[in-house]
């Protein structure tokens, strides 16, 4: 079982995934892990029978106690228990028992999920318990359920049913006369109503209970504003002896809903558009090994945005995040993680089965949630050629399985909703009869970010509601990129820009809250998430959350808190964007005019800039958008609003670096400038404290590129331009990912002195056929044609790189800069000259210090 000497100490929650998901090497470790512990056991618990129960191993875990195996567990989300009992030693207190777990995170074939945009990280990465409990216990071998299901099949205002199931054993070698008490107490802790009911077990025996109310009065409901919550309290006594064998404690709330297809949702009668986010269970440089504050944090986040739904994509995730739902108020829907495909073998489909089970199961007696859900755009990446009959055999095998989930699902409740959700394709999921099986339809759409207009949003809603008008609607996803270190004053669709993310957040929310058939929106997703193979302008991660991978709020996240917190709210856009770069409007006018954006739910929001009230605007779809004339070096901003006697008011301290297009202009010195070409965003190089502006054309005076043209991937619909493909050996991605081809000078008359000056270069181009590195929602681009290059660089006429070119430093996906010390006499400015040799010459960025 593994070399002593390889063993290094970890504490759980742990995975071995944390770091090589995030290094330039592509794939990381996917295989096996053995973890080893020694625990004490008191010897008294001879006399009881000992579990241990985990919570979540990705995704295959073999236990072995002091060197037997007592189980195996398949799948990454949910838990698992055995009973260890005998394979234990009790001969002294305190006796030694080695507990051995074998991990495996091996791609396998038959266990679901296969492929998704997000990482299959290994290792026990939840908590582990050990339990002990009494001869006489409650059920601990369902499923690593507690045993007791809970439902409320009938609630209204004036009245509740309320049923309790379950099972328990009598594991002890007599008879016993058993009694079994549920206790149902308020938030208060008063007890609110009780039932007990006395069985004869006998020795080794199961039984099963069943406890109903058929008419309770009085209850407080829970709901999103006030999610009361009482707590069923089961206890096992010895029914002579009234000794307490077991007890378990689950939450209750008392709540109804509905989902309607053209009226959308509603909660206690009371119509409400579920308004929220995915999840995915990583954090930035832990991988998914989160302590339960941080998952109880996510849950928080969501809660101060304004949001009222957390759909638990794709998969289970920790315990704890349903019983913040519950407490919190925040509705919920979690899924069985089979995502993009299926394999179509017995084995699949058994596990698969299982996993939706041990869902239901664990998740049961959670009043936060609504809805099982299962499968996710199951038809992104069928498989056999289109049209093919092995396709239409595989696509009955897909809706077999669906149809099987469904039945599973209706067994175990009757009560909760279920859901599917799928992508954009719309006449694949109806053709399979995947909008028909499940209660509800989810689409997950992307339509002015992948591919089409954000205008297509609102004909696809529209769609949905006139062909298929019984099927209750929800936008399971929706969302786009922002890495938060780029924006643009004209943003385009996949410019990846904090304002184009904020753009389509707009349009979306808008065609949502105007069409009431519209039950959910829930948003792709609350934060940003680690998917290994993404190559982007944030390589490995999936930039579409609210929140940065370390949960920092992005503009989109306050563009939601000024549209659903009712309580008084104003925070200034982009605040951490606080070293900008601008250039002033003319030799004499030495002010730069840059739009601000401050987003508030109050109606008029007033702006200040260094103590100097500057403009008094009206909010609209929650935000008040103003022109900030910022001066070189500090910018005080204060923004404020006063209503109903209520003053809201946020304040960032912003240093610009005034630019002159005039660069002799001696009213401001040239001291640096950074320019991305091929770029049309302005880029913020937060560690290094810089702001790189976009490229322009050379004007005599001033600055910029001769010749050549903006870079653009070849027949793709995504990018406008640049590539999305990462440059190895760099974090400034957005620089490199952009590039002028076919480039013949720049040039910048500066004033005579000594500069430091880096060229940026990266071959955009790759000869090998790239594989397919961008998940792949819209039309991926047809591989490009990679041609050689090679290319002179000469500065102020002298040759600096001789035959620069893919043969040698310019490797392909590689960042590369070469770095150059000039001075300037005789007014003559910098002239670089580039002088294709073979193909074209490229350039992608550009430095320029003053030294002196
Ligand atoms: C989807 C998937 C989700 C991806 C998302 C995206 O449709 O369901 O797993 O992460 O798109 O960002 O492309
Ligand atoms: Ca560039």
């Amino acid at each position: 079982m593994g070399d002593q000497n390889k063993w290094t100490s970890v504490s759980i929650p742990h995975t071995w995934n944390a770091n090589d998901v995030m290094d330039e090497q592509p794939g990381y470790y996917r295989g096996v892990g053995w973890y080893k512990k020694t625990i004490y056991l008191p010897k008294a618990w001879s006399q009881k029978e000992v579990y241990l129960y985990f919570e979540g191993v990705g995704q295959v875990a073999e236990v072995f106690i002091n060197g037997k195996s007592v189980g195996k567990h398949i799948g990454s989300y949910n838990a698992f228990s055995f009973d260890i009992s005998p394979y234990l030693n009790f001969s002294v207190d305190n006796t030694l028992n080695e507990l051995v777990v074998r991990v495996d995170n091996s791609h396998n074939e038959n266990i679901p999920p296969l492929a998704a945009d997000f990482t299959f990280y290994g290792g026990i990465y939840r908590d582990v318990n050990l339990i002990a409990v009494n001869k006489v216990h409650f059920d601990c071998d369902n499923y690593a359920s507690t045993g007791i299901f809970i439902q409320t099949p009938l609630v209204n205002e004036t009245k509740a049913v309320l049923n309790i199931k379950g099972a328990f054993v009598n594991g002890s070698n007599a008879k016993r006369n058993i009694l079994i008490s549920q206790q149902i107490f308020d938030a208060e802790g008063n007890l609110y109503a009780e039932q007990k009911k006395v069985y004869n077990a006998n020795a080794g025996q199961k039984l099963e209970f069943e406890q109903e109310w058929n008419n309770l009065k009085g209850m407080h409901l829970w709901s999103i504003e006030d999610p009361y919550l009482y707590r069923v309290v089961s206890t096992i006594s010895d029914a002579g002896t009234k000794e307490k064998l077991d007890q378990i404690s689950n939450p209750l709330g008392f709540r109804w809903y509905q989902f309607d297809a053209n009226k959308g949702f509603s909660l206690n009668g009371k119509p409400i558009k579920l308004i929220g986010a995915s999840r995915h269970q990583d954090f930035k440089g832990l991988g998914n090994a989160l302590s339960d504050d941080m998952h109880v944090q996510d849950v928080l986040l969501l809660k101060q945005m304004g949001g009222n739904f957390l759909r638990i994509a794709h998969y289970p995730q920790d315990p704890t995040i349903l019983e913040v739902c519950d407490r919190l108020g925040i509705l919920t829907s979690v899924e069985t993680p089979i995502v993009n495909r299926i394999t179509e073998t017995e084995e699949f489909s058994k596990n698969a089965k299982q996993m939706h089970l041990e869902m239901i199961r664990q998740n049961y007696n959670h009043p936060s949630l609504i809805m099982w859900t299962y499968m996710n755009e199951v038809l992104l990446m069928p498989r056999y050629n289109k049209g093919s009959e092995q396709q239409e055999k595989y696509f009955t095998a897909v809706a077999k399985l669906a149809r099987a989930l469904e039945d599973i699902t209706h067994g175990e409740d009757s009560i909760r909703y279920t859901m599917i959700p799928n992508h954009g394709a719309w006449d694949l999921y109806n053709k399979v009869g995947l909008t028909k099986i499940p209660k509800l339809v989810g689409w997950n759409l992307y339509q002015g970010w992948y591919s089409g207009t954000l205008e297509d949003f609102g004909k696809f809603l529209d769609k949905h509601h006139a062909e298929l008008p019984d099927k209750p609607l929800l936008i399971t996803e929706y969302g786009s990129d922002a890495d938060f270190r780029l924006h643009s004053f004209k943003p385009e669709r996949f410019d990846k820009t904090v304002e184009y993310t904020t753009l389509f957040h707009q349009a979306y929310l808008k065609d949502m809250l105007s069409r009431p058939f519209v039950a959910a929106a829930m948003i792709w997703n609350l934060a940003e998430f680690n998917s290994e193979q993404r190559a982007e302008t944030t390589p490995h991660i999936n930039a579409k959350g609210l929140l940065t991978f370390d949960r920092k709020p992005k503009d989109s996240y306050r563009f939601y808190q000024a549209n659903l917190l009712k309580t008084p709210y104003l925070q200034i856009g982009s605040k951490e964007w606080d070293k900008r770069t601008g250039f002033a409007i003319s030799a004499k006018n030495l002010s730069s005019v840059q739009p601000v954006t401050v987003f508030s739910n109050q109606q008029k929001v007033t702006i200040s800039l260094n103590g100097k009230e500057i403009e008094r605007v009206a909010t609209a779809q929650g935000m008040a958008k103003m022109d900030i004339p910022f001066v070189n070096g500090v910018n005080e901003l204060t923004a404020s609003s006063n209503e109903n006697g209520v003053q809201v008011l946020d304040h960032v301290t912003i240093q610009f670096q005034l630019l002159s297009q005039d660069l002799k202009n001696a009213k401001l010195p040239f001291q640096s400038m950074n320019i991305s070409l091929g770029d049309k965003r302005y880029f913020f190089d937060a560690v290094a404290g810089q702001t790189w502006i976009p490229e322009q054309e050379y004007q005599p005076g001033s600055w910029g590129y001769i010749g050549g043209q903006i870079f653009t991937m070849k027949g793709s619909t995504r990018t406008g331009y640049g590539t999305t493909k990462h440059s190895i050996g760099s974090d400034l991605d957005p620089i490199f990912q952009t590039q002028r081809t076919g480039i013949q000078q720049f040039k910048m008359d500066l004033p005579n002195g000594t500069y430091d000056l880096s060229l940026l270069f990266a071959e955009l181009l790759s000869p090998t056929k790239a594989n397919e590195l961008v998940y792949n929602l819209g039309n991926a681009a047809p591989p490009e044609e990679f041609k050689e290059r090679s290319f002179n660089v000469l500065i102020n006429g002298q040759e600096i790189l001789s035959g620069f070119g893919n043969n040698n430093y310019l490797e392909p996906l590689h960042a590369i800069t070469t770095k150059h010390r000039i001075l300037v006499s005789n007014n003559e400015g910098i002239t670089i000259d580039f002088k294709a040799l073979v193909g074209e010459a490229v350039l992608n960025g550009i430095q320029v210090r003053k030294v002196y």
